[in-house]
């Protein structure tokens, strides 16, 4: 059996919008977690749009959280929280070839230059690649391949962001082309990529999900999945001996009045429990 060791993260600051600050509270009402970090709110500089020094240090701490986690041999799940912190969980167990699986409706692969927002939330995919702020790629010691990454579940990404994507060889299931090819195709798909990988690091946006159904989210885009869409899929992945790590992000209660998100969050958290379990 594998211990699962489970770290919330307090941060807003990768997207500033308002919420999402609440998202740990709201969870451990919940799920016992080992570990909680939160952003140093003495390290934000004032006219900085990215909270850069906050922000990196928070995923310097998360880092070093779950590599201890990760060396004990336990596999951390984080909660969060917005993606701004899969710089710290990813930098923390990657090794040579390992695949990640990202789940999204948007790219997250934006730079401090291609970025409008310059919002760091929708920057991690692209930092962990070894592109970005300086600041950002110093904490990434083995870059991800874009061979080795898969995106799923796309429906909102910027021109530039798209560009980036395509010059650097990372692919994509948009929403589009999965409801045109069926689910089937995409289960398919997403199972081809992850039963080659050696490692494998999931990454979960709740915004992948369709907002009417589960609103719960910093930036909602219409058009994502229905839980029987995605669950069946996230347990197949669960099951493979290869995935190591997972985090769970951009949860946002104040946006969650029937906690349709809050329980699909305990849903998938309760079949990464009965997975590890076996294993
Ligand atoms: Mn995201």
């Amino acid at each position: 059996m594998k211990t699962i060791h489970k770290i919330g993260v307090v941060l807003k600051e990768g997207c500033d919008i308002e919420g999402g600050q609440f998202a740990i509270d709201a969870l451990q009402k919940h799920i016992v977690m080992d570990d909680v970090i939160r952003l140093d709110e003495t390290r934000i500089k004032e006219q900085d749009p990215l909270y850069l020094d906050a922000v990196v240090d928070l995923n310097a701490k998360l880092k070093t959280s779950v590599r201890k986690a990760f060396e004990q041999g336990d596999f951390p799940l984080i909660f969060g929280g917005d993606h701004a912190l899969a710089i710290g969980t990813i930098s923390a167990v990657a090794q040579e070839n390992h695949a990640i699986l990202w789940i999204d409706a948007h790219g997250d692969c934006n730079t401090e230059v291609s970025s409008d927002s310059k919002r760091i939330h929708g920057m991690p995919l692209a930092v962990v690649q070894g592109h970005g702020h300086p600041l950002l790629t110093q904490l990434v010691d083995t870059p991800i391949e874009a061979k080795n990454i898969l995106l799923v579940g796309i429906r909102s990404l910027d021109d530039a962001e798209e560009a980036l994507m395509k010059e650097w060889g990372v692919r994509w299931l948009s929403m589009e082309e999965i409801r045109s090819q069926g689910i089937e195709w995409m289960h398919q798909e997403v199972m081809r990529f992850v039963n080659q990988a050696e490692h494998l690091h999931v990454s979960f946006d709740c915004d992948s999900m369709d907002p009417m159904h589960y609103p719960g989210v910093n930036t909602p885009v219409r058009g994502g999945f229905v839980s029987e869409e995605i669950l069946p899929l996230l347990e197949a992945v669960l099951s493979l001996d290869t995935i190591r790590s997972m985090d769970i992000v951009e949860y946002n209660p104040t946006r969650d009045p029937n906690r349709d998100t809050l329980n699909l969050i305990l849903n998938i958290t309760q079949r990464v429990e009965t997975q590890l379990r076996r294993k």
